[in-house]
């Protein structure tokens, strides 16, 4: 009988529990890359191996090995860290990594160019600031994210400490990861063990592919909920979080050309009460372990095991794990997906004490870095040193500068300004933008993304300036492939790299994260981008409702059907 299991299972299945041969590849000085296996097995580890796709023809042509060098991942619930975490992670990307610190859609950071023989110093630094990068990738549950900033209210500590505790709960128990990096040292936190050789929850198989849990407060809907493959939604009484509306089977990956994949939006799963989270994260997880396809990795996401089996079919199976019912979904009401950029006053303080201040600034697509006239990494470096606030990484790419005292607020207003940042962005549509990292570092990439996205923006203020449309919220992002990093699928206006120079354009998306967008143009480069949409803004400014956003706009006007449902993504398309 002929094994129909995709490749990565049989890896998992041979590898030790993700050992594979990872410690012997690192050993090895001749070559910059590693075992073709271990390439699968390391994303477990929090990396991934790469190479400059920028000079890889030139490289090709001279018979020279690709320039490899891996990307590291940290894991960070909730995206919070202190001054001295910030300093330290500062300090990695010059020592070890490119120069900067790339905050991601899933609020926590990469490094980029850490070379191999860094690798191991990479690692032992992260954890030397209490941090790692365990299963920041691979099939299990990756990093969990939390309504941005735990300093804002009650209910948004509740998200976080719920977001830690899933967090830990969910993690891999292989001794793998401090074998290999930290050479057997004992992690800060004592209670997991190394050299464990049993994954009670995960087995030796782990997932049958990536899984991703997400935890919102309303009415912001900033970690995108219905994007994720598991979803807790605050339902919040008197300032405080009672319960959760749990969401399952969103995700955005698909392939150009083959409808049967598809962006997915999350369905509700039920309600349950606060302290039964954890163990319904657990259930869920272990319904996808055991459903989930392991043979056709483009169909593994839980997203196609609720699509196929059903959702009732899938509540079920949950609750006869949880040996209880769920209960219905309660109302809340979600108003948008972005960060509110400036300063924020927390709602609530402790005794004695008065509410602290955070600062949302927008980082474009997430890079932290030093360019002339324009030092973000020193002017957070600087801030970290004086201890004048927590830092919070968002789902939106952007930082918090968190739990800031009145008395510092001028500080970091100077030491922002002496840098040349400002604290307002050029408009609604640059701070409501995302782009994935695409080219030169990701190997999926298909055209241009960090690199060309705040041009094209750049471009399109002159557009929305006619329309008299520049301070306007309107979500844009761009990904270099179908993949969907920047969750293009949910913007406004969703491009996606189809060439290089060529983008797939998508329009309808709700601004609130309900409702998934529908192709209008294939193909398109920058000129013809902007030829298509300046005319939709300035439609849009003259004939928009009181409080009509965009992406509604552009279906009542017909320029898209909508979506309503992720196997529907592909039905309807009228190309312009
Ligand atoms: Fe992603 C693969 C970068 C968020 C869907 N993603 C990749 C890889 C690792 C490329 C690869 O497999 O070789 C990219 C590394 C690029 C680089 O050079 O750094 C990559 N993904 C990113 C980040 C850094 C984008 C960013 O600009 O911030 C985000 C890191 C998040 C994190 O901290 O964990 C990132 N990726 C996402 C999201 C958004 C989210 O989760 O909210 C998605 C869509 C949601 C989803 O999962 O459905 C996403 N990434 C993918 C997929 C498609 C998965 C699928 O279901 O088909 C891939 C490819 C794959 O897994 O085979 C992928
Ligand atoms: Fe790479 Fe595609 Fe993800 Fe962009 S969307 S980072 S190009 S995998």
């Amino acid at each position: 009988m002929t094994d129909k299991r995709a490749r990565n299972e049989i890896i998992k299945e041979n590898s030790h529990q993700l050992r594979g041969t990872l410690a012997e590849g690192l050993d090895n000085v001749i070559t910059g890359d590693i075992a073709e296996d271990d390439h699968q097995l390391i994303k477990f580890h929090g990396s991934y191996i790469q190479d400059d796709r920028d000079v890889r023809g030139e490289r090709a042509k001279k018979k020279l090995e690709k320039a490899f060098s891996f990307m590291l991942r940290l894991r960070i619930p909730g995206g919070l860290v202190t001054p001295k975490q910030w300093l330290a992670l500062d300090a990695i990307a010059s020592n070890y990594a490119n120069g900067t610190l790339r905050l991601t859609t899933r609020e926590t950071f990469q490094y980029h160019g850490v070379i191999k023989s860094n690798l191991r110093r990479t690692m032992q630094a992260i954890n030397a600031a209490a941090l790692d990068t365990i299963a920041a990738c691979g099939d299990v549950n990756r990093n969990v994210m939390t309504a941005a900033n735990p300093y804002l209210s009650k209910a948004h500590r509740q998200a976080y400490e719920l977001g830690k505790a899933i967090s830990e709960h969910l993690l891999p128990k292989t001794g793998a990861y401090h074998e290999i990096w930290l050479d057997g040292e004992k992690v800060e936190d004592k209670s997991r063990k190394a050299g464990a050789a049993e994954e009670p929850l995960y087995g030796i198989h782990y997932l049958p592919r990536k899984f991703k849990t997400v935890i919102a407060v309303p009415p912001d809907n900033d970690v995108d909920i219905f994007a994720h493959c598991l979803g807790f939604i605050a339902i919040v009484e008197k300032g405080e979080v009672t319960g959760w509306n749990v969401t399952v089977g969103g995700g955005m990956g698909m392939t150009h050309g083959d409808t049967n994949t598809f962006p997915r939006t999350a369905d509700h799963l039920g309600y349950c009460k606060l302290e039964q989270a954890v163990d319904v994260a657990e259930k869920v997880l272990t319904v996808q372990r055991d459903w989930g396809n392991r043979e056709s990795r483009p169909r593994a996401r839980l997203k196609y095991t609720v699509e196929d089996r059903g959702i009732d079919a899938f509540r079920n199976e949950v609750e006869k794990r949880l040996g209880y019912k769920l209960g219905k979904p309660k109302p809340y009401t979600f108003t948008g997906t972005g960060d509110p950029l400036g300063w924020r006053q927390s709602l609530d303080a402790k005794k004695g004490e008065d509410k602290a201040w955070n600062l949302t600034l927008f980082v474009e697509n997430g890079r932290i870095k030093d360019r002339p006239g324009h030092s973000l990494r020193t002017a957070l470096r600087e801030i970290a040193e004086a201890g004048l606030c927590d830092f919070v990484c968002t789902s939106n790419q952007n930082v918090i500068l968190a739990n800031v005292a009145q008395k510092f607020k001028a500080k970091i207003e100077a030491a922002l300004k002496a840098h040349g940042i400002h604290i307002s962005v050029s408009s609604g549509l640059r701070g409501n933008s995302m782009a994935c990292v695409s080219l030169p570092t990701c190997g999926l990439a298909l055209a241009e993304s960090e690199r060309f996205l705040p041009e094209l923006i750049t471009a399109l203020e002159d557009s929305l300036d006619k329309a008299g449309l520049r301070d306007d919220d309107i979500v844009i992002r761009m990904t270099g492939c179908p993949n969907g990093c920047a969750r293009p699928y949910l913007a406004e206006i969703g491009l996606v790299g189809r060439n290089p120079g060529l983008y797939n354009l998508y329009l309808g998306a709700a601004f609130d994260g309900t409702r998934l967008s529908k192709l209008y143009a294939q193909d398109v480069g920058k000129e013809r981008i902007i030829a298509l949409l300046e005319p939709i803004f300035v439609k849009y400014a003259k004939e928009r409702k009181p409080g009509e956003h965009f992406g509604d706009f552009t279906i009542r006007a017909g320029y898209v059907a909508a979506t309503k449902a992720g196997n529907q993504f592909h039905a309807d398309v009228k190309l312009a």
